[in-house]
Parts: structure tokens; C-alpha cells; sequence
């Protein structure tokens, strides 16, 4: 573990990349960051307007990007950043081009003709965590809002990014750094008694609040999970019930094979859909039955570990077949715990309206995919579900990341065992040994601390240019 705080500008290569998507577009960016961006400025840009003669910072000038032949490349803006006040920390330029492949490109592979070399992915932001500029939960959700897919996802990653979840986090360590002082205060005044003593129950109460403050947060990953990654439906049911009617009705594309033959889908299909602002995982799957072939019940198979892990199961039943309820009645048994929402299709070709619930429990929703009748019930009571899973998302405080959580137990387990210590009277160095361990886990989210190992893996989920 090791806290950096000096910048390491000195040091440091200069580093440069396309910041914009691949693709053509109004402008494309290159960024470049280190001691030698100016001389960049210096050696490729003119001004077009003489009075623009020299950079100042966050002033946009226009010219020209000339290569080192002095060929005109681009008419381009260019903006100078100085150390301290740049995205990276370090002194900074930033040039945008005309948006096309081939001009950002060419301009790139100019600047990288100086002593200039190509970033990683994820460097500027890992430049930006390392100079300070930035702590590391919200160096992840600068990952998080570039990523953000639905209106949810965004604004869960803009809190995190704007918003104060790094300072409770940072405010909760600084609570239990409390706690580890007064144990460690006893440590170094108790010489015959070397135990946590008569102040022990006042510890517990801090502990105990820890905990519960901990755990609250570490709870939001239910919902927080839901968001960063998506919620999961799956639709299972008989086979031609109309599953894949249904998944292709929900993703609005003729995306499965619909046919009258009973085993049509064999492996699953899975697609990411936005539902009302929330990303869904939406997944077909083989119809279920006794019997069928070999791939039939293979698919089967992978079907019923689909319904096992999903959020929410539609059950599709077909209402035309006689014995629905009875054949409903088996399958909700076999389904154990999942959450299940009923569908009761092909009411369009049902003569008479049989009741449509097994018990008062059991509503079954009546529709049709043919003609499209109770389709926006289902919808409504699809969105009800997943509103009901997810948390309050005004303050902010929510985990979305199994990094954060991971870390949040680990202080939990640390704490909780040092409340045992306490309780035992145990003597107070191994009481603040465990409490250590919970600070630092703490500190692990915002990057108090941390390791190469940690910052390696996380900055190496972003793209070149981020
Ligand atoms: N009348 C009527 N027919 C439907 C309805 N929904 C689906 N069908 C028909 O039922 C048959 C089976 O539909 P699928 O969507 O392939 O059913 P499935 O559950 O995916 O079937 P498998 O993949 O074989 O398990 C097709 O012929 C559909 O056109 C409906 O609401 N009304
Ligand atoms: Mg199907």
C-alpha cells in the first residue's frame, strides 16, 4: 500500500491520444498531457489572427496544425491548460480538428513524432487520481458516466462524480479513525491492565453505529447493482407459448425465430434494452417440458440457470390450452423462489373468460401478442417491479460498484470483529489491529490507499483516450 501526494510532473512522459469516438463526426480531439504540451503548441500550431500570437489558459485560438514539414494538416481550435488546473494535473493542451478518421489521425501521428509517446487507456484519468486532482471513486465513475447506457445509470455515475458519496465515504473513515484513536490512546496509558476497560462500552455504541451506517450503504448494491449492471428479465415458460413473441414484442425487433412448432428456441438470446430509463437484460429462453431432444433439453437446462439468477422471471402461459391452470399450478411449484410475474397469453383466441388467477396472490396478467391487448399493463407492472428494487437515488449514496462493496464488508467483518475484542476484553492492540484493517479498507474506495494491482485493474477497463 502507498499514498501518493507529490506530482510527478517532472518525471512524467508526455502522453497524447484521440480523446473523441472513432467514427466521423463535426470535431474530433487530440489530447496531449506532460511538461512538453506547449512545445507542441510551439512546434504544429499557427495562429490565423496575429493578436493570438501566444496560448493562454483555457482561451480557444484558431489556426492552423502544420507538420513538421509545414504542411498544413487541419484548420483547427487549440487550448492550453497549465499544470495544477488541467483534467490530468499536468500541463495540457487540448486540439480539435475536423471530425474525420483520417485528419485526427494525421495530426496524432505528427505530435507522436516528437518525444511525445501514445497514452494508455485510462492514463489522463489515472494521471488526474495521481496528481490529486481527482480521488478514485470518482476517478471509476468518470468510467461509469461514459458508460452509462440509461437515464438511471447517468444519474447514478453524476452523482458519483459530483455528488458527495466520496466525502461520506471519507467522513465514515474519519468517524472510525476516532474510534481507533481512543483504543490506541488506551494502549499507550494502560501499563498493568492492558485491556480496552471501563471506556468499553462507550466503544461499542461507536462501533455499533459504524456498523449500521456501513451496512445501510453496503445495502444500496441491491439496487446499485441493478444499475451499473442492468436488470434482469427473463421469459420462460411452456414451449409456443409465446415467449419469443413476447421478447421481441419488448425489444421491438423481430430479433427470435417465431414459429407453431413447440421447441422453436433452443439456446437462449439475450439483448440490453432501456425500459423507461432503466437498462434491462432481457432473455428468451427454450420452452420447458418433459422429454424433447437432446439440444431441446439442453437449452432447457441453460434455461432454468437463467431463471434462477434473474431479477424477474414472465411466465408466459398459454391461455388457449385447456388444462393451463393445471399445468400452471405444477410449474410455479418447480420455479421455487423466484420472483415471477404471470402472463397469461393468446387471450385473443380464447372463447370464453376463464377466471384469470390461480389464488389472491396469483394475478395473471390476460394479453395477447398477436393483438397486442394488455401488453402496457404488463409494461406498467414490469417498471412497478423494478422501481420497487431500486434505491432512492436524490442522495447519491449509492453502491453501484462490487469494488465498493467488496471493501464496505471487508471494514464491516473488521469491525465486528473488533467488537467481539471489546466485548472479551480483549487486549486493545489486537482491538486496533482490526480496526486498522477497516480503516484501510475504507480507504480503499476513495483511494486512500491503494495498490498498483488495484489502480491496474480498474484504469485498464477504460478505452485509449480516457
Ligand atoms: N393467437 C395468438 N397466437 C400467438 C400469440 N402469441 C404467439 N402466438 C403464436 O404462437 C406460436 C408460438 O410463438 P413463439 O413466440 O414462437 O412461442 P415460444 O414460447 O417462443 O415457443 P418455443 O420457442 O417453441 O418455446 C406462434 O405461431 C405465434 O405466432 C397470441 O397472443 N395469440
Ligand atoms: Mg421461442
Amino acid at each position: 500500500m502507498k499514498g501518493r501526494t507529490a506530482s510527478r510532473a517532472d518525471t512524467q512522459d508526455t502522453i497524447a491520444a484521440i480523446i473523441t469516438p472513432p467514427g466521423e463526426g463535426g470535431i474530433a480531439a487530440v489530447r496531449v498531457a506532460g511538461s512538453k504540451s506547449r512545445s507542441v503548441l510551439a512546434r504544429h500550431f499557427s495562429a490565423k489572427h496575429s493578436d493570438d500570437a501566444e496560448p493562454h489558459p483555457f482561451l480557444m485560438r484558431l489556426g492552423y496544425f502544420k507538420s513538421l514539414d509545414g504542411e498544413i494538416l487541419d484548420e483547427v481550435m487549440a487550448v492550453f491548460m497549465p499544470e495544477g488546473r488541467s483534467y490530468t494535473g499536468l500541463e495540457q493542451i487540448e486540439i480539435f480538428c475536423h471530425g474525420g478518421r483520417q485528419v485526427v489521425k494525421k495530426i496524432l501521428d505528427e505530435i507522436l513524432k516528437g518525444d511525445i509517446r501514445a497514452a494508455e487507456p485510462g492514463e489522463f484519468t489515472r494521471l488526474a487520481f495521481e496528481n490529486g486532482r481527482i480521488d478514485l471513486s470518482r476517478a471509476e465513475a468518470v468510467a461509469e458516466i461514459i458508460a452509462a447506457e440509461t437515464e438511471v445509470s447517468y444519474r447514478a455515475s453524476r452523482e458519483h462524480l459530483l455528488g458527495n458519496y466520496s466525502e461520506h465515504i471519507d467522513m465514515l473513515r474519519t468517524e472510525l479513525i476516532g474510534v481507533l484513536s481512543e483504543v490506541e490512546a488506551s494502549i499507550d496509558f494502560t501499563e498493568d491492565a492492558p485491556e480496552v476497560g471501563a471506556d468499553s462500552r462507550k466503544l461499542l455504541i461507536l462501533v455499533d453505529s459504524l456498523v449500521t451506517k456501513l451496512s445501510a450503504l453496503a445495502e444500496t448494491y441491491r439496487g446499485g447493482r441493478i444499475i451499473s449492471e442492468g436488470y434482469t428479465i427473463v421469459i420462460g415458460g411452456r414451449p409456443n407459448a409465446g415467449k419469443s413473441s413476447l421478447f421481441n414484442l419488448l425489444l421491438r425487433k423481430e430479433r427470435a425465430l417465431v414459429t407453431p412448432t413447440p421447441g422453436t428456441t433452443r439456446d437462449y438470446l439475450l439483448e440490453r434494452i432501456d425500459l423507461d430509463g432503466y437498462t434491462v437484460n432481457l432473455i428468451d429462453t427454450a420452452g420447458l417440458r418433459q422429454g424433447g431432444g437432446k439440444i431441446e433439453r439442453e437449452g432447457q437446462r441453460l434455461a432454468k440457470g437463467m431463471i434462477a439468477k434473474a431479477d424477474l422471471v414472465i411466465w408466459v402461459v398459454d391461455l388457449s390450452k385447456q388444462n393451463w391452470a393445471k399445468l400452471l399450478t405444477l410449474d410455479i411449484e418447480s420455479l421455487g423462489s423466484a420472483h415471477i410475474l404471470l402472463l397469461g397469453n393468446k387471450i385473443d383466441i380464447v372463447k370464453k373468460a376463464a377466471s384469470l388467477s390461480l389464488s389472491a396472490s396469483q394475478k395473471i396478467i390476460g394479453a395477447s401478442c398477436k393483438t397486442g391487448i394488455g401488453l402496457s399493463k404488463l409494461h406498467r407492472e414490469i417498471v412497478g417491479r423494478i422501481e420497487k428494487s431500486m434505491p432512492d437515488l436524490t442522495s447519491g449514496l449509492v453502491v453501484t460498484s462490487a469494488r465498493h462493496r467488496q471493501k464496505l464488508k471487508e471494514s464491516i467483518r473488521h469491525l465486528r470483529l473488533a467488537r467481539t475484542k471489546i466485548e472479551g476484553s480483549v487486549s486493545p492492540e489486537l482491538v486496533a489491529y482490526d480496526l486498522r484493517t477497516a480503516v484501510s479498507s475504507l480507504g480503499e474506495i476513495t483511494g486512500k490507499v491503494y495498490t498498483e494491482q488495484v489502480l491496474g485493474r480498474i484504469f485498464s477497463r477504460f478505452c485509449i483516450g480516457k
